[in-house]
């Protein structure tokens, strides 16, 4: 695998990478439960640093809870694993991923016979829709699959089910010619790319949808906050495709995805079709805190 680094911690020990093995009758890998997190850590001038650290392990164990798993780990011991593995694989940078999930030991589709088992590994990992998407902005398909129902698949769970749909979307997309994929909820309103959340710009107002129907973005809420302290007016509220077509400026934010502008939904151009004012600005500002650079952020990193 690209980016691979040497250890894996597994149930509270590091195994050499590619020990780290299951069995094939593992009890998610049949039935789709399980939850994870996707973090990121930058090389900073003072060093490796983790982005939001303890909000994704909250989120990671507010996401155990909804589907009820019980994480055999105080939060704390599990986020000293997580810095420990980037530690011990002496990298500056990477993608963080620990993983919860139910293991060998029972079969059928009630898992609470199944062990809880868990993991993290790093590795590095560049710009998610590419270098140049990152700079020139990517090209969306609104998708033909609909995004979650808040009772069947809850989005507030990152739960390794919920990727199921986002597969089907991204290799549509992929297929069709585009970059990534936008799904609409059962009644058509917009609510997020397979691995991202959304932002439009019109006349200067920056627009997301509510998180009824989506993941809790941590790059979302720290992007929310960069344009607060801006002074950027805020709208946050339900919108169907319409108004993406005709947004002034669009982007998605995710912890893979960082801040990624949108140049074209469905053959459209959005805005100009380049990266618009707002959204290279609120970019600059994701990145300085990411790396650091800004001062007044230091607390969103935490020293590896
Ligand atoms: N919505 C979805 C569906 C999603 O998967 C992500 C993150 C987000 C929104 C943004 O959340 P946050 O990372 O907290 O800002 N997607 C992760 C998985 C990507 C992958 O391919 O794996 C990520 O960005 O790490």
């Amino acid at each position: 695998m690209e980016g691979a680094t040497e250890k894996i911690w597994m149930d509270g020990e590091f195994l050499p990478w590619d020990e780290a093995k299951i069995h094939v009758l593992t009890h998610s890998l049949h039935y789709g439960l399980g939850v994870f997190e996707g973090i990121r850590c930058y090389n900073t001038a003072r060093g490796a640093a983790v982005f939001r650290l303890d909000e994704h392990m909250r989120r990671l164990y507010d996401s155990a809870r909804i589907v009820g798993i019980e994480i055999p780990y105080d939060r704390k011991v599990f986020r000293d694993a997580v810095l420990e593995t980037i530690r011990v694989n002496r990298v500056n940078e990477c993608y963080i991923r620990p993983l919860v999930w139910r293991g060998y030991g029972s079969m059928g589709v009630n898992p609470k016979g199944a062990p809880v088992r868990c993991m993290n590994a790093v590795w590095k990992w560049g710009a998610y829709l590419g270098e140049d998407g990152l700079k020139k902005g990517i090209r969306v398909k609104v998708s033909s699959f609909t995004g979650h129902h808040p009772n069947s698949y809850m989005t507030k769970a990152k739960t390794t089910g919920n990727y199921v749909v986002s597969q089907m979307a991204k290799v549509e997309a992929v297929e069709s010619g585009y970059d990534e994929a936008l799904l609409v909820d059962p009644e058509g309103y917009v609510t997020q790319g397979s691995g991202e959340n959304i932002f439009l710009v019109r006349d200067g107002v920056l627009k997301t949808p509510t998180l009824d129907g989506v993941l809790r973005g941590i790059t979302r809420d720290a992007v929310l906050s960069l344009a607060r302290e801006q002074g950027i007016e805020i709208e946050i509220a339900s919108f169907a495709r319409d108004e993406v077509y005709s947004a002034d400026e669009a982007f998605f934010t995710g912890t893979a995805a960082e801040l990624t502008p949108i140049r074209e939904v469905d053959g459209r151009p959005v805005g100009s079709g380049k990266p618009g004012p707002l959204t290279l600005q609120l970019q600059s500002a994701f990145f300085s805190a990411v790396n650091g650079e800004d001062e007044s952020h230091l607390g969103w990193l935490t020293s590896v």
